[in-house]
């Protein structure tokens, strides 16, 4: 579970990410399909050049759901349980996927927001996209 330090490291650093939503959504969104190309799969529809209008728009949502979770850090699942829904029943995303995902939003804010990455921020955020990850495939059975 998140701790009081990780919350506040995670309260911390949030607004510098949420400012470049689009930007850091879809930097993350490119390193997972250039690095796990089979993950393309799920968007037969988009364009995988990098900030294509697609990727730009999907990422902005992804961060921005984050943003949202980052708000009730002590109810993630209440927070995502729409988001959740959505993942398991209609576009059923393999779980395995999520992981993956969250691994590259980690690396994007790192590389971004150096100064701010510190041990303890790391730590923090790892745990919380952990938990993202964790509520967003409960549902699946
Ligand atoms: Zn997801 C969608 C978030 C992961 C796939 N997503 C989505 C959305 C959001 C999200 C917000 C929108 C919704 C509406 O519109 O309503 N995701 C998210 C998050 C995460 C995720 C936060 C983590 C972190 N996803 C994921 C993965 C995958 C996916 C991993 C695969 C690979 N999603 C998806 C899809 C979709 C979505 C396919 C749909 C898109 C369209 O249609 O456009």
């Amino acid at each position: 579970a998140l701790t009081a330090d990780d919350c506040s490291c995670i309260k911390a650093i949030w607004p510098s990410i949420s400012g470049h939503a689009d930007h850091y959504g879809a930097e993350a969104l490119y390193r997972m399909f250039l690095a796990h190309p089979q993950t393309k799969t799920y968007f037969p529809n988009f364009d995988f050049h990098k900030d294509s209008p697609q990727i730009k728009a999907h990422g902005k949502k992804v961060v921005d759901a984050l943003t949202d979770a980052s708000k009730h850090l002590d109810n993630i699942e209440g927070a995502l349980n729409k988001l959740s829904d959505l993942h398991a029943f209609d576009l059923r995303v393999d779980p395995g996927n999520f992981s993956l995902l969250t691994h590259h939003i980690l690396v994007t804010i790192a590389v971004h927001l150096p100064d701010k990455f510190d041990c303890l921020t790391h730590q923090a955020l790892d745990k919380f996209l952990a938990a993202v990850g964790c509520a967003l495939t409960r549902k699946y059975r």
